[in-house]
């Protein structure tokens, strides 16, 4: 496989992009070599700058349910150019998003569109924190809501003492005000919330995480949150931004039927551009500016390319049986991977509901993120790279989610399991 352009051009990425690139996970650090610079992309494939195609599973880290360069989508956004860029004025495109967005996740009555998943979980925490008057989050480890300052959080020593920084540059003083607590474990949301209860905001999750792997909630978990945050009177905030639109049209609260206070969403609704949204009952939203007192605000949210990205994927997600075909694709190559590593003898544990999915290198069962981290990162190593060289891009971490989209058609899915049976046996 011939490299030589995406080479030079790593190269020169590392003179002036730090690390080479403008979000960490690209550089493959989890999987070793060198990433490849792709020039383009058309339904399931992408084509690199040396002119090599790959089925594509990241799908820009799940936006592209429709596939790369989908036509409705490519003609929404150039008929909104010719009419304008952005003009930091309400415009008619924003509302239907938000009618659209309204209509669709049960939790949501009112919506703020901003530009990312990480504007959109900030600012429903602080929405939070404004509505309730409280200062303490509750987030769960291994869940993933951008790079915020009071996300990048670890547990503390113990449940109820205060989170510690993941990162430099995160004042302690900001960590202090975050709990951490494992995924599908009621009795540790119990324990900080009777301990600590009066004075916490909100308990943030991914209801079904999609950045530690993809790890599905035990029954009975979600409602249990549901309950226990009611109790304490803290808000439940759903981060969907990665499950919505991907595990069910109204994300994991329609699939399972539990409805949160606020809902950050993200990825799909923006089409592939720059879309984040937060999401809930007027009673709670009107609390934002300007109706208000909670301050937030965005140059650029709502604007007039990615409102016709996302309302023109969502237009063609939502007729009858587009989503389904996806699905459908996530279901065939989950069991054929399922019995190609069987038959290879290799243990993998799967996960996964509607088009997103992971397989874990590991024996199994993956409940939360020590279990999670339990897998072997190397021999998912060995398989990431196996792939690639036979035209198959998975994502580059054992610790993602793998997408499909309508263009994963049954040969897409046949090449793929094909690649898969010989990198398996690497
Ligand atoms: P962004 O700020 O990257 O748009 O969204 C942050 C975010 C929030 N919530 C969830 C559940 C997310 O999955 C994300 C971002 N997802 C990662 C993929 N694991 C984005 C890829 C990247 O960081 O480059």
């Amino acid at each position: 496989m011939n490299s030589e352009k995406s080479a030079a051009l790593w190269t020169e990425a590392n003179r002036v992009l730090v690390g080479g690139v403008n979000s960490p996970v690209r550089a493959f650090s989890a999987v070793g070599g060198d990433p490849f610079f792709v020039a383009s992309g058309s339904g399931a494939r992408i084509t690199d700058a040396d002119g090599n195609e790959y089925i594509d599973y990241v799908l820009s880290w799940g936006p592209l349910i429709l596939g790369h360069a989908h036509p409705a989508v490519t003609e929404a956004v150039t008929k909104a150019l010719k009419l304008g860029a952005s003009f930091g004025i309400p415009t008619e495109a924003e509302v239907r998003l938000g009618e659209v967005i309204a209509g669709l996740v049960p939790s949501i009555e009112k919506v703020r569109l901003v530009n990312s998943g990480t504007e959109a979980t900030m600012s429903a925490l602080r929405l939070a924190r404004g509505y309730t008057g409280r200062d303490l989050i509750v987030k769960v480890e291994g869940c993933y809501h951008g790079h915020a300052d009071g996300l990048l959080v670890k547990a503390g020593s113990g449940l109820t003492t205060l989170g510690t920084p993941t990162s430099p540059g995160v004042p302690a003083a900001y960590a202090s005000c975050t709990l951490t607590m494992p995924y599908n474990d009621l009795d540790a949301a119990r324990e900080i919330l009777e301990a600590k209860g009066d004075d916490v905001a909100c308990i943030i999750l991914e209801p079904i995480p999609g950045n530690m792997g993809v790890i599905l909630p035990d029954d009975g978990y979600l409602q249990g949150l549901r309950d226990l945050t009611k109790k304490h009177g803290a808000l439940l905030i759903f981060d969907e931004v990665m499950s919505g639109f991907r595990v069910a049209i109204g994300g994991a609260q329609e699939h399972y039927g539990v409805t949160p206070d606020l809902t950050t969403l993200g990825k799909v609704i923006g089409g592939g551009l720059p879309v984040g949204a937060y999401g809930g009952p007027a009673e709670i939203m009107d609390h934002l500016s300007p109706v208000g007192p909670v301050y937030q605000a965005g140059t650029l949210s709502g604007n007039p390319l990615a409102t016709a990205a996302g309302l023109a994927t969502l237009d063609v997600l939502t007729q009858p049986g587009v989503f389904d075909q996806a699905v459908q694709a996530m279901t065939d190559l989950s069991e054929g991977l399922g019995a190609i590593a069987k038959k290879a003898g290799v243990p993998v544990y799967q996960t996964g509901l509607g088009t997103m999915a992971c397989m874990f290198f590991n024996e199994g069962p993956v409940r939360n993120y020590e279990d999670a981290t339990a897998s072997d990162t190397e021999r998912f190593a060995r398989y990431f790279r196996g792939m690639l060289s036979r035209g198959v891009y998975v994502a580059p971490s054992q610790y993602e989610a793998g997408f499909t989209s309508i263009a994963h058609d049954s040969d897409v899915i046949e090449k793929t399991l094909e690649a898969a049976s010989a990198a398996m046996a690497d």
